[in-house]
């Protein structure tokens, strides 16, 4: 399977981590904001990361993607089937992709991706004002997180990789889960991350970010 997209992505994370847990490998492929290959808008038509070929069979967005590798891959199961279980799985896959995003990645983009990889100034208005949007959203997450265990209970699920990898992207740009405002999330955020399936991800991540913004060290 070739996966397009880079690992600084949250949405890319997310799926890369879904794989790891899984146990499936993918070969990264290079796509992205600007790119214009045609091979890659094959893929993914709206030029948006992640997207996927397995054998052939191409799909894009990170939630279709994890409910296609879910469906073939059952083990481990990371969504779950009951129904209270499943629609809070669902809300939070999409509170990290949607409300969770939008804000940080206004930073991100500004910052970051528009001025160091498509050779356009970041407006610092709009940085600031995904700053001001995150305390609302590291105190709802704070409320929701438990002292030990996962979003969900026991069991880690999409939910924790969804809202885990966009904090793992906003550390990059200075706002990690800061554990004296916000120490369950902290210690969740941790646990999450040592895991062997993330702590493989992270790996790569953190080779592919020393050769392509070395100076971008995260909090
Ligand atoms: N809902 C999509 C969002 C994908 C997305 O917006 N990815 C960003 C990178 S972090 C992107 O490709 N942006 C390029 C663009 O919007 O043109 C998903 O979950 O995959």
């Amino acid at each position: 399977m070739k996966m397009y997209g880079a690992l600084l992505s949250p949405f890319v994370r997310k799926v890369a981590v879904v794989l790891a847990e899984k146990g499936v490998d993918y070969t990264p492929a290079r796509g992205g904001p600007g790119n214009t290959d045609p091979e890659f808008l094959a893929v993914s038509p709206f030029a948006k990361i992640p997207a996927i070929d397995d054998e052939g069979f191409c799909l894009a967005d990170s939630s279709a993607i994890v409910h296609y590798l879910e469906a073939k891959y059952p083990a481990p199961a990371l969504i779950p089937s009951e129904p209270q279980a499943l629609g809070r799985a669902v809300w939070f896959d999409e509170f990290g992709d949607t409300i969770f995003a939008a804000s940080g990645l206004k930073i991100l983009f500004n910052r970051v991706v528009g001025p160091r990889f498509l050779g356009q100034p970041g407006d610092e208005t709009i940085a600031l004002e995904g700053e001001a949007e995150l305390p609302r959203i590291f105190a709802y997450i704070e409320s929701v997180v438990p002292d030990a265990g996962w979003l969900l209970g026991e069991t880690f699920t999409i939910a924790d990789i969804t809202v885990a990898s966009m904090l793992c992207t906003l550390r990059y740009v200075g706002h990690g889960p800061n554990p004296e405002a916000y120490p369950r999330t902290a210690a969740w955020h941790a646990r999450a991350l040592a895991r062997p399936s993330w702590a493989a991800v992270e790996a790569k991540e953190a080779a592919l970010m020393q050769r392509i913004l070395p100076d971008l060290v995260p909090v």
